[in-house]
């Protein structure tokens, strides 16, 4: 298996993993999603069944709220898509998240990988951005007007400080403009509001990262949400303006997967589509790792 570096320490990508070959439950992968943050396979052509055997390899399989997508058969495992069909029936998710966000931030396991898989592209538009939060949290460290900032707000060192999330985008809070997912009474009531610590240490490799600054990141304890807005905002604008980037265009076949302690991630450029020859379909399936006796 081959293996290059798109960027310093970030993006890595195989362009010849070949899943009879180098088999499933292997370890190769697990180190190269270490590596990288973003693990970009190209082209696999994957039943959805070995897809959902090689992400089984890589943890234990936590099943998305909107359940209403899931592939036929495979729980696991929903669909994102832009295609409407003509009776008006979404394929898939619309946008899986066209705002900056970490998945599952909401829960309270949140070492989770997510893995898209390409099946079709549109000719242009549906790509995903990704930011590296080892990258955004060396910025911070050298930024001490911003860090002093925080921690005179919260009270605390940085490694204590510690952020409430909830599903959904904080930006849309104060503009209906920005785009946001809502779910049904029945969903919401499945999700308590969590406590994560805004500095995280991954558990399998010790690198330090800033956790989950978008998206479900609405208020710093022990600080008023009014005071929190502001600053989370700050700090999210920082971390985009100054850390590693990369945009992730699929061919199909692209199987992406991303290690959400480390990174923050947006889908870009996607609008609804009534021809599915111009649209998008991906299989997205999310794995825990911090269980025990997984690879990650
Ligand atoms: O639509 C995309 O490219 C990103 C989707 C996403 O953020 C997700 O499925 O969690
Ligand atoms: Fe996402």
């Amino acid at each position: 298996m081959k293996s290059r570096m798109l960027l310093e320490n970030f993006v890595c990508e195989v362009i010849d993993y070949d899943l009879a070959r180098d088999g499933a439950a292997n370890h190769d992968l697990a180190a190269l999603l270490h590596m990288g943050k973003v693990l970009v396979l190209r082209n696999q052509a994957l039943s959805v069944f070995e897809y959902h055997q090689l992400m089984l390899s890589l943890g234990s399989p936590q099943r998305h709220v909107l359940q209403n997508f899931a592939v036929e058969g495979f729980a696991d495992i929903i669909r994102i898509s832009n295609f409407i069909s003509p009776d008006g029936e979404p394929e898939g998710v619309l946008d899986g998240g066209a705002y900056w966000h970490t998945d599952m931030s909401y829960q309270p396991n949140i070492g989770i990988a997510t893995s898209l898989l390409s099946l079709r592209e549109p000719v242009c538009g549906g790509h995903t951005q990704f930011i590296d939060m080892v990258d955004a949290l060396e910025a911070l460290r050298k930024n001490q007007p911003l860090c002093q900032k925080l921690e005179q707000a919260c009270g605390q060192p940085l490694e204590a400080i510690q952020v409430h999330h909830r599903f959904g985008n904080r930006r849309a809070l104060g503009d209906p403009q920005q785009p946001t997912q809502r779910l049904t009474r029945g969903q919401q009531s499945t999700l308590a509001p969590v406590l994560h610590h805004l500095m995280q240490t991954h558990p399998r490799t010790g690198q330090q990262s800033l956790f989950a600054v978008a998206g479900t990141a609405l208020r710093f304890e022990g600080v008023t949400p009014e005071r929190s807005l502001p600053l989370l905002n700050e700090l999210e604008d920082f971390v985009i303006e100054h850390a590693q980037f990369y945009q992730h265009h699929y061919r199909p076949g692209d199987l992406v997967i991303w290690d959400n302690l480390l990174t923050l991630h947006r889908g870009y450029g996607i609008e609804p589509s009534r021809n599915r020859h111009n649209s998008r379909l991906l299989y997205r399936m999310n794995v825990a790792y911090t269980e025990k006796g997984h690879l990650i």
